[in-house]
């Protein structure tokens, strides 16, 4: 707009604050690149900028006259600055900016057909078109390309095409990024020690430079074997976030559509992960419910989110018995469908394959684990991220909200809204609560919404009353906001009988996997919809699932315990 870049706007401003914080008061657009739009709730850090991009250059000219060019992101005002003139757009801020933009594209390595970003929005060609590059003046590639870095379990890193933003450095939340070197050969590493394989990194790199290690090519071969029966189950969180690719409002819930559409990718049996999410309740609540009794490790802590478990075997191993002894969904519907299902229709469980759509990275970590397999029957084969997903949809020119809607196989595809509410942040304790309370009581909750826990403040703490008794619970989503938590609980003043925790901001919704981005309104728009297809839900209850009990009573106590439970070690 004309009138913005030739105008100008008087602000005061709180002390301290950035130039770029006074422009947005002032109505004025500053471009920005390396900065990440907001940090997840809880943090105590200001929104993150590295200063390394250079596209928010402003000029500054102080009160007694003397100017300078500087980073609008870092800047903070002070008295020191009163009366100062800052001009953010003039034409030789934008050949600045240009120059800028030029020195990042330079370390792109730009090989866009075979980018794995496949057709996602790509932001940094989306801010170098703005811009008027001079590529031609240097050469490229300017870098030496370099193969992937493949040492991470489940992220590829190609450092060739890192840009420098140190977002990634900035998301991670536990310190597993590291930038060394200096200059042209400053490159990114990932300290296999601590990551925790979140994928939170993927969400917020804007050049594909960390991306997660696709299983498609391996998902294609079992689907063309005429010797496999291919079996995929679908996360809760998956379903309220894929039609963003195709267009659609996030929360929007597509499980019927991507039933009919996995059913024509060549999936033998589609199964429904709220399945698995019910009986996980059904074997956690019972679990809680004797460790009340008996006091043994309390508080439990939810184990379904394998970035967590990963978390509490590298940084807390001495609280690792206060987990949950249940597998998660994803390996529990493994289990069942090679030891159970294959049986009941009459397969050769080692022909069968269990592939698994997740909005999560860890998930294929999860997958590759020792005690997720019986014997050399591994629960689950392959793991595809949401993004993969997509990938392979739009490659089969599938447009999903067109895909007339199926239902899921039977025998492992009832789900409740308990279930469902699982891929949000407070949905697997609300859900257990329902549950737990039945068991308590012998009555069920007269509201199964539990409000208490609902939202996304970091922490969030309640009271549920059980009968004649009430117990404390807390839900914590996003790691930065688990250390005081644990503390209390090595302390042993911990005032928690059971704690939800769930490694991504905004739980499952907001994974590693999912389309990219970190924007916490859209994360709590697929909540959401999850939210309300439990309110809609015919049944809201994990112990009302029909075929969850019928597989309870047909695997007996020995092989629900041996298929079902694990112990983690650090
Ligand atoms: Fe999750 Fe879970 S909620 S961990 O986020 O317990 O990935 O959606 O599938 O296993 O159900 C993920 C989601 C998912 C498991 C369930
Ligand atoms: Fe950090 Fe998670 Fe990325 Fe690992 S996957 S480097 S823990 S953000």
């Amino acid at each position: 707009d004309d009138r913005v870049r030739t105008g100008r706007v008087t602000v005061t401003v709180p002390e301290n604050s950035t130039i770029k914080q006074a422009a947005d008061l002032g109505g004025v657009d500053c471009p920005t690149f390396c900065a990440l739009p907001e940090m997840p709730p809880g943090s105590a850090e200001p929104p993150y900028t590295s200063g390394s991009c250079g596209l928010c250059t402003v000029d500054l000219q102080l009160a007694c006259g003397r100017t300078s060019s500087v980073c609008a992101c870092r800047y903070r005002l002070t008295s020191a600055e009163d009366g100062a003139v800052i001009t953010v757009h003039s034409a030789r801020l934008d050949s600045t900016r240009d120059a800028n933009a030029t020195l990042l594209a330079l370390r792109h390595r730009a090989s866009c057909i075979t980018c794995p970003l496949g057709s996602e929005p790509c932001e940094l060609r989306t801010m170098l078109a703005g811009h008027d590059l001079g590529l031609e003046r240097y050469p490229h590639p300017y870098l030496a390309p370099e193969p992937p870095d493949v040492s991470n379990p489940v992220l590829d890193v190609q450092r060739d095409n890192c840009v420098l933003c140190r977002r990634c450095e900035r998301i991670c939340p536990v310190g597993a990024i590291q930038f060394v070197g200096r200059g042209r050969d400053t490159s990114l590493l990932i300290d296999p020690d601590r990551c925790v394989s979140c994928g939170q990194c993927t969400q917020v790199c804007p050049a594909a430079a960390i991306v997660e290690r696709p299983a498609i090519r391996q998902v294609r071969e079992a689907l063309a074997d005429p010797d496999t029966v291919v079996t995929v189950q679908v996360a809760p969180a998956v379903r309220v976030a894929v039609g963003e690719a195709f267009g659609l409002a996030p929360g929007t819930n597509l499980i019927g559509h991507l039933c009919g559409a996995l059913r024509r990718l060549g999936f033998d049996a589609v199964f429904d992960t709220d399945f698995a999410a019910d009986l996980t309740i059904v074997e956690e609540a019972a679990e809680l419910v004797d460790r009340l009794g008996t006091g043994h490790a309390l508080p439990m802590i939810t184990s379904c989110c394998p970035a967590w478990i990963r978390y509490v075997e590298t940084f807390w191993p001495d609280l690792l018995p206060h987990l949950s002894t249940c597998k998660s969904p994803q390996q529990m519907l493994g289990a069942v469908t090679k030891n159970w299902w294959a049986q009941q229709v009459g397969i050769d469980p080692d022909r069968v394959v269990n592939v698994a759509v997740m909005p999560c990275t860890a998930k294929k970590l999860e997958a590759r684990r020792e005690e997720m397999a019986d014997g050399p029957r591994r629960h689950v084969d392959h793991v595809l991220t949401t993004r993969e997903l997509i990938r392979m949809l739009k490659a089969s020119g599938l447009h999903l909200p067109d895909v007339p809607e199926e239902t899921p196989t039977p025998m492992l595809s009832e789900g409740s809204g308990a279930g469902t509410i699982f891929g949000a942040t407070g949905g697997v304790l609300e859900a257990a609560v329902r549950t737990v309370h039945t068991l308590v009581t012998g009555t069920e909750l007269a509201d199964p919404d539990v409000h208490a826990v609902r939202g996304t403040a970091g922490v969030r703490a309640a009271t549920i009353g059980l009968g004649g008794r009430t117990v404390e619970v807390a839900v914590v989503h996003g790691l930065h906001n688990v250390p005081p938590v644990l503390q209390q609980i090595r302390e042993g003043s911990s005032p928690y009988a059971f704690i939800e925790v769930m490694a991504c901001p905004g739980g499952c919704v907001g994974g590693g996997g999912q389309p990219h981005g970190f924007d916490m309104a859209v994360r709590r728009q697929r909540a959401e919809g999850l939210f309300s297809t439990d309110a809609a839900s015919p049944s809201r209850r994990s112990h009302e699932n029909k075929e969850v009990a019928t597989l309870r009573a047909a695997l007996g106590d020995d092989e629900r315990h041996r298929l079902l439970h694990t112990r983690y070690r650090a």
